[in-house]
């Protein structure tokens, strides 16, 4: 099998990788009570385009970066789970557009998800690991953690807050792409938000600026900036498949690997800008 090139494998990402989110329209959970919770339309037709995004990845590297002021000259800006600006501006900014949260920081005690101000900010967007086939009743009875109990909660709390659930299918067409453009047989579990973050942005942008996705000459075993912990698994991956994700995104980078040493930061064309 041959090895694609940048251009061909982002036509590929492109093409097989569609960010769906839940309508409620959709079955199962059309015919649920709650079901006028969920948006009628979809992320990509809400919201966007955007010129120029930033993904800001949570990483240990980001400490020290000075990189706020360039993060927040973006028309749009993608944060992680609990990741915080407040008291780190001058390194991460502080404009947050979009926060893609995992299923766990829904669930667990410790992110107090239902009265955290962290994520009243901008537009919410949750996933879980459903499962291979996709089938959404198969997923809802089986999610990883309460996702659809912690999201009927959240929208009584915060109606007026855009908050969406990607569907897990998007989450499979990508893992597909990274299996299918690697030679060993990758662990099948779903991506990390990161780079479901990255896609999304790719779908709502005309450029996007991903920061310390791809580690800097700051590269540290640190593993979030916002915290003291320390784990090299953090930057390469345990659960989910991150040093291939990271691969086929430097496979993707039309910025220069200047800018990935001093900044961290990769170049990646919105889809809207080539056609395949
Ligand atoms: O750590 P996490 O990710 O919240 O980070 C968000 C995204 O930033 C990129 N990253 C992070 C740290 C690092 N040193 N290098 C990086 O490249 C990754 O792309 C990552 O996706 C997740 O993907 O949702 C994840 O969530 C955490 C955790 O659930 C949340 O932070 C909430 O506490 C997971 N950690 C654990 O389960 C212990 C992590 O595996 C993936």
């Amino acid at each position: 099998r041959s090895k694609l090139s940048g251009p061909e494998l982002l036509c590929q990402i492109k093409n097989m990788v569609q960010i769906a989110t839940l309508t409620q329209d959709m079955e199962p959970f059309s015919g649920f009570p709650w079901a006028s919770q969920l948006p009628p339309r979809q992320i990509t037709a809400d919201i966007g385009p955007f010129k120029t995004c930033a993904v800001v990845s949570s990483a240990g590297s980001l400490k020290n970066s000075g990189l706020g002021k360039e993060i927040d000259a973006h028309d749009a800006v993608i944060r992680f789970n609990a990741a915080p600006t407040t008291g780190f501006e001058k390194d991460v900014g502080s404009k947050t557009t979009v926060r893609l949260i995992n299923s766990q920081v829904m669930a667990s005690e410790d992110h107090h998800f239902l009265s955290s101000s962290l994520y009243s900010a901008g537009i919410l967007v949750s996933w879980d690991p459903g499962p291979f086939s996709s089938d959404l009743g198969e997923w809802f009875n089986k999610t990883d953690y309460p996702i659809f109990k912690q999201y009927q909660r959240y929208r009584r709390l915060h109606p007026q807050q855009p908050f969406y659930i990607v569907h897990p299918r998007t989450e499979w067409q990508l893992w597909q792409r990274i299996q299918d453009n690697m030679v060993e047989t990758i662990q099948k579990n779903p991506p990390s938000s990161g780079l479901l973050g990255t896609v999304l942005m790719m779908s709502l942008c005309e450029v996007v600026h991903v920061y310390e996705f791809l580690p800097s000459r700051r590269k540290t075993e640190l593993c979030h900036y916002y915290q003291r912990f320390s784990d090299a698994a953090c930057t390469l991956g345990a659960y989910h498949p991150l040093l291939y994700e990271k691969n086929l995104v430097k496979r993707m980078n039309k910025g220069s690997d200047h800018d990935i040493y001093t900044h961290g930061k990769v170049t990646l064309p919105g889809f809207m800008t080539f056609d395949c």
